[in-house]
């Protein structure tokens, strides 16, 4: 019989996506306190946020209208979603909300987690549309103004806008040149990769000329910005023009279902390059050798000692085997030492105090080896002392065995202790890494 995996499903893009946060999140836990707090908490905030957004459901798409005052957001919301549930030419610094319009259903949950109030959604809907079925699956916002002078209304846009799946940026022809306006847009999208659109409205005011001169430096904006493949789409929400262009360019994001995914992945990999950041790989993170260790313990411990003696007494020299084992904590400091720099050699320095803390202190191990190679039972250890060996030279065959008894009651002792926590640390810096360095596209 031929065996064949054809039938087996690839795994889909949420469960990969999922996987990849999960593994973030692992990694993170345990990586916590090598990272700056600073860096921890954005990533954290990242991996919640795209944790929530697969949980909701990525067919549906969650499109934001964004910009400064007057730039047309709510009109176009208007006239994308034939409501009039957005107050247009309305500036409202101490209750503004965001409003929010869907197709094909009503994303309650998702709304709720966007934080639009329910008294601000609206199916999205127009006799005069047609294409409406194309939208299908379409959540879009109308948000507070981005320059607005109540930071209760900025903080409300800086709290959605990373929500969204597709960024829509309206600009007004007479505010477009006002750098300021656009930088925490432009920043937001360069950062994060998010899918994004700019919108120049008002273009019924003005003439054919003035219009292809500010999108030509609209466009050299974005390629400043490192961004140039962010299209920027000409409408008047007021005549009507290129609101169906728009329209049509939604839906064509709408229909392949792959933004949010899309949105996702950007910023998994924006956080990828954050982590690489913090990582300041120089090289590749190598398990020191646990046997020169437990070597380095066993003669602090004076197993080579014991070792000794009993070959000599198994030869035929009668003679003291020495039955303590006097480890203490100022023997293991160095051993221990090594043991944290040969881990976390070409890492940064805080990688060694976070394993510096994970692992036994000198005094645990100390205690914890001397009590164990008391209460083991050594080999031929009766025969030894009875005498009942006669060869005339030290007993190479009894110190071997003496020795690698030590060796495992350490190991036995210790050994999980200090390998375990330093694999986890290893493969959490290599999961890490890999999340760092990995592209868009692979997985
Ligand atoms: N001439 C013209 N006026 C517009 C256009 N879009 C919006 N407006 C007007 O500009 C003002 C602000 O529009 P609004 O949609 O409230 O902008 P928002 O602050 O971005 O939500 C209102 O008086 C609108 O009627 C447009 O394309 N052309
Ligand atoms: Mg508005």
């Amino acid at each position: 019989m031929s065996v064949s995996f054809s039938h087996v499903e690839p795994p889909s893009e949420v469960s990969r996506l999922r996987a990849r946060v999960a593994r973030l999140r692992g990694s993170l836990e345990w990586a916590a306190d090598a990272i700056s707090p600073k860096i921890r908490e954005r990533i954290l905030a990242s991996v919640d946020r795209c944790e929530d957004r697969l949980d909701l459901g990525i067919e549906w798409t969650i499109v934001a209208l964004a910009g400064g005052t007057g730039s047309g957001k709510s009109s176009l919301f208007n006239a994308l979603s034939g409501s009039q549930l957005a107050e247009v030419g309305v500036s409202r610094p101490t209750t503004a909300h965001a409003s929010a319009a869907t197709w094909g259903g009503k994303a309650e949950a998702l709304l709720d987690w966007v934080g639009v109030e329910a008294s601000r959604r609206v199916e999205g809907h127009s006799a005069l549309n047609t294409g409406d079925a194309r939208l299908s699956g379409l959540v879009l916002l109308d948000l507070p103004d981005h320059d607005s002078v109540s930071k209760a209304n900025r903080d409300l846009v800086d709290r959605v806008v990373p929500r969204a799946d597709l960024l829509l940026w309206v600009v007004d022809p007479q505010k477009y040149a006002d750098n300021a306006l656009h930088a925490h847009y432009l920043q937001t999208v360069a950062d994060y990769g998010m899918p994004s659109a700019m919108v120049l409205n008002h273009v019924d005011r003005l003439a054919r000329s003035d219009a292809d001169a500010i999108m030509f430096d609209l466009h050299r904006l974005l390629e400043d910005k490192g961004i140039g493949a962010v299209p920027v789409l000409m409408t008047s929400a007021r005549t009507g023009a290129g609101v169906d262009s728009l329209r049509g360019a939604i839906a064509v994001a709408v229909e392949r279902r792959t933004v949010a995914a899309e949105a996702v992945r950007a910023e998994l990999a924006a956080v990828g390059g954050m982590l690489a950041k913090a990582l300041a790989k120089a090289s590749d993170p190598v398990m020191p050798n646990f046997a020169s260790f437990v070597d380095g313990l066993s003669r602090a411990a004076g197993v080579h000692a014991r070792a000794e003696a009993a070959a000599s007494v198994a030869g035929g020299t009668p003679g003291p085997v020495p039955t303590v084992s006097k480890l203490t904590a100022a023997a293991v400091h160095p051993v221990r030492d090594l043991w944290l720099d040969e881990a976390t050699a070409g890492m940064p320095r805080s990688w060694r105090r976070v394993l510096a803390r994970v692992i036994p202190h000198a005094r645990t191990i100390a205690s914890v080896v001397n009590e164990a190679l008391e209460h083991s039972t050594w080999p031929v250890f009766d025969a030894v002392i009875a005498g009942r060996f006669s060869k005339p030279k030290p007993n190479l065959a009894v110190e071997q065995a003496f020795i690698e008894h030590g060796a495992a009651v350490i190991t036995g002792a210790v050994g999980e202790e200090i390998v375990g926590p330093t694999e986890t640390m290893h493969q959490s810096y290599r999961a890490l890494d890999e999340l760092s360095t990995l592209s868009l596209e692979d997985d």
